[in-house]
């Protein structure tokens, strides 16, 4: 084949079907995560990207706000959860999360990314106030994107009402967009091993397409580098596939990289560059309705977010400001970026770097000509 270079022969048939814009099926998900020429599969995700993004990248400048680590489901890959009274535990005020929203506001932020762990203590009303208060706090351009789907459901049983009825209520109090978060790995085994209290599949993924059905868009993630297989890993992207195919609201597809320290998973060794690169070239791949893939610089280092812009992603997140989920769980990465490190980052690698919003309407598109 003429247009790409592959050393693989198993990915020939793959290159074709990419040059045809056809679907990827499940074996050629588990033959590209199996193939060891990375740059082949990252050629073929930066055909897919170039055709869905052309050289843009995007960022944004956003604030990352984590209320409380306490929570009721102790999943073993977490870092970032305690019970409520053990040390290290906090829970911040409805003034205090609303005052870093402001905080965040002010220095440029396009959003407010809120999540937390399952508190036993804070109401309904407490979550729905603090969309209220952070919604009326901020400009109406910063977008409030809050709450995985687990938190959600847990609003639903605390509140005994339906999943449904607790979106409805947050998008009247404000809410814009829902991250991606707790969607895990889309497997029983998985889930009964590492996080069984957790909110199921098919939970997680009837939120999102709730939500979607009320035109509030979302995010959604795969974490990997645990104790998943490469075909769940595969049947996980085909089942965010399908759902976009049924519901159509995710905008960004963004893969977790599991960091093991102080989480019960902690003899694990982590992720590796060749496969965070790899999961990144194979969501794109596999993705092919889902219109932007994510590298989450905090998870895999600026190095490799960079690079990554070579393998499939057009979006690098953005400048976050403060993260615990990850840096409790020993990441080495910087809690922050300026927007500057951002377009410069993007900047080297000639393509364009365009800052977004969350619902990645274009904030400022930085042209050649254009200085920061
Ligand atoms: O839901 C928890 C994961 C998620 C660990 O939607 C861990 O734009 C790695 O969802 N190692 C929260 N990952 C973060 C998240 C996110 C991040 C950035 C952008 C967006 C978005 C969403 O972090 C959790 C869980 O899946 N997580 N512990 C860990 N030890």
């Amino acid at each position: 084949m003429s247009h790409f270079y592959l050393n693989d022969p198993a990915l020939e048939s793959i290159g074709e079907k990419v040059l045809a814009g056809e679907r990827l099926s499940r074996e050629d998900g588990i033959a590209l995560y199996k193939s060891r020429d990375l740059v082949g599969v990252g050629q073929l995700a930066d055909f897919v990207r170039r055709q869905q993004n052309g050289d843009r990248v995007h960022f944004m400048v956003n604030r990352h706000i984590n209320p409380t680590n306490v929570c009721r489901n102790r999943c073993k890959f977490c870092a970032f959860a305690r019970s409520e009274g053990e040390e290290g535990a906090y829970a911040m005020t409805l003034d205090a999360i609303v005052e870093a929203a402001i905080e965040g506001a002010n220095d440029g932020a396009y959003e407010v990314h809120i999540v937390s762990g399952l508190h036993p203590e804070w109401s309904y009303e407490f979550y729905v106030d603090m969309v209220r208060r952070v919604r009326n706090a901020i400009p109406k351009h910063v977008i409030v994107q809050a709450f995985t789907a687990v938190e959600i459901e847990h609003m639903a049983i605390i509140a005994d009402k339906s999943t449904l009825e607790v979106l409805r209520d947050l998008q009247e109090a404000g809410l814009d967009a829902l991250p991606g978060g707790g969607a895990e790995i889309f497997s029983d085994r998985t889930r009964a091993a590492a996080w069984d209290k957790k909110t199921t599949s098919d939970v997680w993924l009837r939120i999102h397409g709730e939500a979607h059905s009320l035109g509030i868009k979302t995010n959604c993630t795969m974490l990997y580098g645990h104790i998943e297989t490469v075909e769940e890993r595969v049947d996980h992207l085909i089942t965010l596939r399908e759902q976009q195919d049924k519901s159509g609201g995710f905008l960004a597809f963004i893969p977790l990289a599991f960091h093991p320290a102080n989480t019960e998973l902690e003899d694990l060794p982590g992720t590796t560059g060749f496969d965070d690169l790899k999961t990144l070239a194979v969501a794109r791949l596999m993705l092919d309705n889902i219109p932007h893939i994510k590298a989450f610089w905090i998870m895999i280092g600026l190095k490799m977010a960079q690079l990554s812009t070579a393998f499939g992603v057009d979006d690098i997140d953005g400048t976050v400001v403060e993260e615990k989920i990850t840096h409790m769980a020993g990441a080495t990465t910087p809690e922050a970026l300026s927007k500057d490190d951002l377009v410069n980052m993007i900047r080297e690698t000639g393509h364009t770097p365009v800052e977004r919003d969350t619902l990645y309407d274009y904030v400022k598109v930085y042209d050649a000509d254009v200085g920061e």
